[in-house]
């Protein structure tokens, strides 16, 4: 079930609140605008006006909590699948054009009752037909062509769905998935405070990153920045 706003704070804080109200599985928000669209760690989402997808889906499924990263690596795969086949991921949850510059992101946030995970609400905007003025942003019709917000919208849906099902019974698939779209594995990485080179995933989504000692490094959660 897909439901249309014009304007909202944040799609990821409506469907949570629709979540607790019991919604099911597969539920969906997807707004125009938003006026306090939030990133990770705090940050911002932008959305200038214009046709971009902002979105939030509900995936409710038995999804063991060691796998619960993942969730936020298989929607970067969808949403990089039906961006197109030049998109890249960089780790964890950054789709970025060709150029590097980035034109979708993924915020992923569980709800936990009595230590156990009840429902993931996965939030992605997807900047379509216009970027913020943001050095650091694109948009798909940068590439020249115009492309329908609702095609993109449904495929990101059926994408994150499909992956978050995948996972109850197994994680390859969205790992293997992720390695094929990466743009940081192999690269030379600053992660935190460990630099070197990102050798690959770990089971639970950390990168594994070789510094030049030659340890290699599990990193949890933080931002890449490509480095040399
Ligand atoms: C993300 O965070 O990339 C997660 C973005 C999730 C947004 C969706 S929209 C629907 C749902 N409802 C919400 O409230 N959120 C979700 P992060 O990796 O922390 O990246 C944030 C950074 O990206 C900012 O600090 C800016 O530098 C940059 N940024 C902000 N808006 C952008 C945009 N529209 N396009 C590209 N870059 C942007």
């Amino acid at each position: 079930m897909l439901h249309r706003v014009a304007v909202t704070r944040s799609t990821n804080d409506d469907l949570r609140a629709l979540a607790l109200d019991g919604a099911p599985h597969g539920t969906a928000i997807l707004a125009d605008t938003q006026t306090g669209g939030r990133g990770r760690l705090g940050r911002r989402w932008d959305s200038p006006p214009g046709a971009n997808v902002l979105l939030s889906v509900l995936v409710r499924q038995p999804i063991p909590p060691s796998r619960l990263a993942l969730v936020t690596l298989g929607a970067a795969v969808a949403t990089a699948t039906t961006c197109g086949p030049a998109y890249r991921i960089k780790w964890p949850n950054d789709v970025l054009a060709s150029d590097g510059r980035k034109v979708a992101g993924i915020l992923a946030e569980a709800e936990w009752t009595n230590g156990v995970p009840s429902f993931v609400v996965v939030g992605i905007g997807v900047n379509v037909a216009v970027a913020p003025p943001l050095p650091t942003a694109t948009c798909l019709d940068a590439d020249g062509t115009v492309h329908d917000r609702d095609t993109v919208a449904d495929g990101v849906i059926r994408g994150v769905l499909l992956w978050s099902e995948s996972l109850v019974d197994d994680p390859r698939p969205v790992l293997d998935a992720w390695r094929a779209r990466s743009a940081t594995i192999g690269a030379r990485v600053r992660v935190n405070d460990v630099e070197g080179v990102a050798l690959d995933l770990g089971d639970d989504g950390g990168l594994l990153v070789r510094t030049d000692d030659g340890q290699v490094h599990r990193v949890l959660a933080g931002d890449v920045a490509m480095v040399g």
